[in-house]
């Protein structure tokens, strides 16, 4: 694939609206602010297990797709769909998060570094990791109901739901079991398709979605975005695939060749290093042409780009 190089402008823009997303993080995460002062301490392993795992560096692309998107699709934004936007796009990364510090457990794939620092379970024990976890995505879904409930309106439900199913057993969590039960074997095609869908293009196309219905496009046009994300959602996994075979250790943060170790099949080992950089190519140039159908964003279209041919 030829090199595409970021301007000044979209690295400046990137840089800006990630600090606001970890803003949005900030002020939405389980806090002890509400706790008397002599029981606070009870809460603080926890809440600082959660913490790191958040904050260990993440490059918030699932939030910022879904802003996008809004922003996209909105014919004019509105405070209070905005409101609830802030909290889908945390709830959104905490559930990530939950996801990333889970499957570095010693039962899934065991890793100790993750974006380059020690993973959740390597600071604070095995039993905080899975804790950690729990605690991420069960507090996503208690900050959207939260925020619902001061401002009712059947689209946030349905932006709820989309959530609900795209992390859940029929979404990520299926992918993820499909993916460790057959670790160690040959996958067929379709096996390999189920997992690239549902443990990493499900929450990119829910990210699609959210921001879809929350400006309140119709079913159909959440039908059609919910393709844009399956699209980029199959790059990103090849292109992270390709990483795992030829990325820099350093610049990912993690050892590479963790697939090889983990006798893990993968996109390259399938189909060769030319296909898989043909595909990403293909696939993110086909979610561009979807998002184009719903209007302008130089922005978003950009950050496609970034995020397949990202080196960590
Ligand atoms: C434990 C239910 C459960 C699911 C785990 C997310 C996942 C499913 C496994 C992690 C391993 C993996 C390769 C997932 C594919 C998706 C992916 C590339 C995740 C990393 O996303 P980034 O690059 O992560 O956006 P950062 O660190 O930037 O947040």
């Amino acid at each position: 694939m030829t090199e595409k190089t970021f301007d000044n402008s979209f690295k400046e823009e990137l840089t800006n609206r990630i600090s606001n997303i970890n803003k949005i993080l900030n002020d939405l995460m389980p806090n002890d602010a509400s706790f008397i002062e002599t029981e606070k301490y009870m809460y603080e392993k926890i809440l600082s297990s959660v913490r790191y795992s958040v904050e260990a560096g993440g490059k918030r692309l699932r939030p910022l797709l879904m802003s996008l998107a809004y922003e996209l699709c909105a014919i004019e934004e509105r405070d209070d769909e905005k409101d609830f936007l802030f909290s889908c796009m945390a709830a959104m990364e905490f559930i990530h998060t939950y996801s990333l510090v889970h499957d570095d457990l010693p039962a899934m794939d065991n890793d100790v570094l993750r974006r380059g620092k020690p993973t959740t379970h390597i600071k604070y024990g095995e039993d905080f990791g899975i804790l950690a976890g729990d605690a991420l995505l069960n507090f996503a879904y208690e900050l959207i109901l939260k925020t619902l409930t001061k401002n009712f309106d059947e689209k946030k439900i349905r932006a709820a739901s989309i959530l609900s199913e795209k992390a859940g057993i029929f979404g990520m969590v299926a992918g993820q079991g499909l993916d460790v039960q057959l670790t160690g074997n040959p996958l067929s095609e379709s096996e390999l398709n189920f997992i690239f869908k549902k443990k990493t293009a499900a929450l990119i196309e829910a990210c699609f979605m959210i921001g879809a219905t929350l400006a309140r496009r119709s079913e159909e046009e959440v039908f059609k975005i919910e393709k844009a994300g399956e699209k980029l959602g199959f790059a990103f996994q090849i292109r992270d695939d390709i990483l795992d075979e030829i990325g820099d250790e350093e610049e990912i943060g993690k050892p590479i060749k963790s697939d090889l170790k983990n006798e893990k099949t993968t996109y390259v080992t399938t189909y060769g290093l030319k296909k898989a950089q043909e595909d990403v190519k293909r696939l993110s140039n086909e979610a561009k042409e979807i998002l184009k159908e719903f209007g302008e964003h130089k922005f978003l279209l950009d950050l496609i780009d970034y995020m397949v041919m990202r080196k960590s």
